[in-house]
């Protein structure tokens, strides 16, 4: 064995180290086998010594190039443009009036705490942050709602909105196997991705409605009474991603009558509490109504836009059960589910909601701080309005705009248009018509009014 291994250990210079520790009397047959394991060399083998042959057939070569990312994907576009007017109106994520990105002052403030505090970074439980989960049903659901008392709430940390969003669709397919998610027509475009990929079949029911610019209530309303009893309906809390269109209080009711109707179970995707009015409370208002009503609710939460911890990848996913008992076995199977995927998750976002939610100073400033940057937006979206409204001596109605709310804008432009607004004028956006306001300053309003204008008229 010892001299098999010498013969091969002479043979590459990284393999003389392993010489050097057998010579040690320490036999590491891990580096011999490094050479075996990597893809781009076939090693052809002569019993236990191998000679090794390069080679430009890959085994990967069966694999095809996927389409760049409908959302992320435009970012990157941006950054190849070098155009001085060029603007990123794809994906939501917040800017300042100069267009930079923006780290809210009291998350800078709960860093500098964390680091004070010297805490270790020893693995999370499966199921997260013990104090983050708490703050998070909180929020969602109000700290003294009765679910949350009788502990009839499955909390687990999530990777952000989507991871969040994906477990829930994983504890969908083992569970309710056949069940369908219904999801609104247009969507976040990820949500498909999601469901097709933990292969829970969904439909769509109506929800746009391109003649009104406006919602087709009775058109959701008949396709959620359509589908087929105990599915899983997909609702966006507030701030309908990519419309901007959310249904009035009463609408609400009426949607949560029908649920209850047809037995089936609201899933809501909660990722702009606070963004939408400026207010946590007034945000969470429609997932509160349907627990008020007794019912069981499956809610994801994320906090990349409310407090700009895009990158921490810090969200949770909530499901309202009638009996702590039954919470406690979702959780458990939650847990399961997360546990062969990325086994527990990351500490330092959770650590920063906790802290600042926890401490009544900061969580006072980070609302003072999530007005601002709504109110920026919605300066934002009136400046456009009235550019738009001044520039263009068509008639047309630009008012659905204002009506709009959020982060987006859904202009109603087709393919074509949006192509024209990349191509011509450096706008960059998704290919449904969609613009984040989120990204734009009062000083592009004009810019980006000429920009739409040519585009809704010139192009076809
Ligand atoms: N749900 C909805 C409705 C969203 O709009 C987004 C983000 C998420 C969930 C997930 O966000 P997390 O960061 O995972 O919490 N949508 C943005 C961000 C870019 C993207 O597509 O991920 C957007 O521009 O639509």
């Amino acid at each position: 064995m010892a001299s098999t291994l010498l013969s091969l250990a002479s043979a590459t210079p990284s393999a003389s180290l392993c010489f050097h520790e057998i010579n040690k009397g320490k036999l590491n047959l891990g580096c011999i086998n490094k050479e075996k394991t990597n893809p781009f060399i076939k090693a052809k083998s002569f019993g236990r010594v191998s000679m090794v042959v390069a080679s430009n057939v890959s085994h990967f070569e069966g694999i095809t190039m996927a389409p760049p990312d409908p959302i992320l994907g435009v970012s990157e576009a941006f950054k190849a443009d070098d155009h001085e007017l060029k603007l990123n109106l794809g994906v939501g994520a917040y800017r300042t009036e100069e267009l930079q990105p923006y780290v809210l002052d009291v998350v800078k403030k709960a860093d500098k705490l964390l680091l004070e505090k010297g805490e270790n970074l020893e693995y999370l439980p499966i199921e997260g942050l013990a104090a983050f989960n708490k703050v998070t049903a909180e929020l969602l659901f109000g700290a003294d709602n009765p679910v949350i008392k009788q502990q009839r709430v499955a909390t687990v940390q999530g990777l952000s909105g989507t991871g969040s969003l994906r477990l829930a669709a994983a504890l969908i397919e083992r569970y309710f196997p056949g069940a369908k998610v219904l999801i609104s027509s247009p969507t976040w475009g990820n949500h498909k991705n999601i469901f097709n990929d933990a292969r829970v079949p969904w439909s769509e029911y109506r929800y746009y409605d391109p003649k009104t610019v406006g919602l087709d209530f009775e058109g959701m309303i008949a396709d959620i009474k359509a589908a087929p009893e105990g599915s899983f309906i997909l609702l966006h809390g507030c701030a309908h991603n990519p419309t901007g269109i959310d249904p009035t209080p009463e609408q609400w009711g009426v949607i949560a009558d029908v649920i209850q109707e047809k037995n089936h179970i609201p899933f809501f995707d909660i990722a702009y509490q606070g963004f939408a009015s400026g207010s946590l409370d007034t945000d969470a208002a429609s997932v509160r109504m349907f627990v008020a009503r007794g019912m069981e609710v499956i809610a994801a939460q994320s906090y990349s836009k409310n407090l700009g911890l895009y990158a921490e990848r810090i969200g949770a996913i909530n499901v309202v059960c009638s009996s702590p008992e039954a919470a406690a076995r979702v959780k458990s199977q939650l847990k399961r589910i997360a546990r062969p995927m990325y086994s527990n998750p990351p500490v330092h976002g959770a650590r920063i909601v906790a802290n600042i939610v926890g401490d009544s100073a900061l969580f006072k400033e980070w609302n003072a701080e999530m007005e601002m940057m709504a109110g920026r937006i919605k300066n934002v979206r009136h400046k456009l309005f009235d550019s738009l409204s001044s520039k263009d001596k068509s008639g047309k109605d630009w008012s659905f705009v204002l009506k709009q709310i959020g982060m987006f804008s859904f202009t109603g432009l087709n393919k074509a248009q949006c192509d024209n607004m990349t191509n011509k004028w450096h706008v960059y956006m998704t290919k449904d018509g969609r613009i984040s306001l989120a990204g734009l300053s009062l000083a592009k309003c004009e810019y980006l009014a000429d920009a739409i204008i040519d585009s809704y008229h010139n192009v076809s």
